[in-house]
């Protein structure tokens, strides 16, 4: 896709009503959309649909950026929400293929905006991968559509459709990783997992059961695997809860300080005030798509 021209899509997909949605050129020359209602604002970049912000009225940002966050094309931002997509990981064949897919790295076609008589702002994109670039498409040569509609309220709500437009049966790796704004990590707990197998990254995938509410206070990279219950995370401040359909798994990702110094983008201390619970269908809990069908994952995010 060619970069959008600002105009363009001011012209074509802006609300000016009692809610405000608006184009703006953000950092590294990338388009963003910035959405004002009643119950919420947020930020959400053209490049990947990254939502970088989502804050209900009178709260904090739900959403943790890092602040040493670059903003460059081809390259994804540490935090947000970044779309794994079509797979998650390494790619399972071709190591030199992109980590996480490449849907965080490409701009997305916005198709729709509406101002919803519930007070709610939706933004409907849609990425065809028969439209992307050769290099890309050579990775993923079956054609397939994404359509990701972000409602943005009081509560948080995304869907992820996937569309197998080829003649074959595919299989999608997928997971919105998003990145929570915590307050402290040494006081948060993950609830709703307790008792499910997970594939531990830190050691090798071996295989393990989680016993309790998760605490954090080491590096965990973990696959949990068919988890479909609501999950909540408690930073002794406000909970956040995640309910689900459509995806089987949940990665729940915190590098810890080595690990971060490492990655050198996770900002000062980063670590201690982000939390990844990323709702998604990976390892053994891919999908496969039938041409002509499709699939939705949807997410909705809200706080108390
Ligand atoms: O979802 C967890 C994870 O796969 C981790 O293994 C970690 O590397 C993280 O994602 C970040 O990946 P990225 O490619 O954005 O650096």
């Amino acid at each position: 896709m060619t970069m959008p021209d600002i105009n363009d899509l001011n012209k074509n997909f802006s609300i000016n009503s009692h809610q405000q949605l608006s184009f703006k050129l953000g950092e590294g020359g990338i388009p963003n959309v910035e959405i004002v209602n009643d119950y919420a604002s947020a930020l959400i970049s053209l490049q990947g649909a990254h939502v970088l912000s989502w804050k209900p009225k009178g709260e904090e940002d739900v959403i943790w950026l890092s602040s040493d966050a670059t903003f460059a094309m081809g390259k994804s931002v540490r935090g947000g929400v970044p779309i794994c997509w079509p797979w998650f990981g390494a790619h399972e064949s071709v190591a030199s293929f992109p980590a996480h897919g490449f849907a965080r790295t490409v701009l997305w076609p916005v198709i729709k905006t509406t101002a919803l008589e519930s007070g709610e702002t939706q933004i409907i994109f849609r990425l065809d991968t028969s439209e992307l670039d050769e290099k890309l498409q050579a990775m993923w040569p079956q054609a397939t559509v994404a359509e990701y509609r972000i409602t943005i309220g009081k509560t948080l709500t995304f869907e992820l459709i996937s569309f197998n437009n080829s003649a074959d049966a595919i299989t999608i790796g997928q997971a919105l990783h998003t990145y929570f704004n915590i307050d402290d990590i040494s006081q948060t707990t993950v609830t709703g997992l307790e008792g499910k197998d997970y594939l531990d990254k830190t050691r090798d995938f071996e295989r393990k059961n989680q016993s309790g509410p998760i605490t954090i206070n080491e590096e965990v990279d973990r696959v949990y695997l068919q988890t479909a219950d609501d999950i909540v995370i408690d930073d002794s401040k406000r909970k956040i809860h995640i309910e689900k359909h459509g995806s089987s798994s949940t990665v729940v990702w915190n590098p810890w300080k080595e690990v971060a110094d490492k990655m050198g983008d996770l900002g000062k201390a980063g670590y201690r005030h982000m939390l990844c619970v990323e709702s998604a269908n990976a390892a053994e809990d891919v999908v496969s798509i039938l041409p002509g069908e499709s699939h939705t994952l949807q997410v909705t995010y809200k706080i108390n």
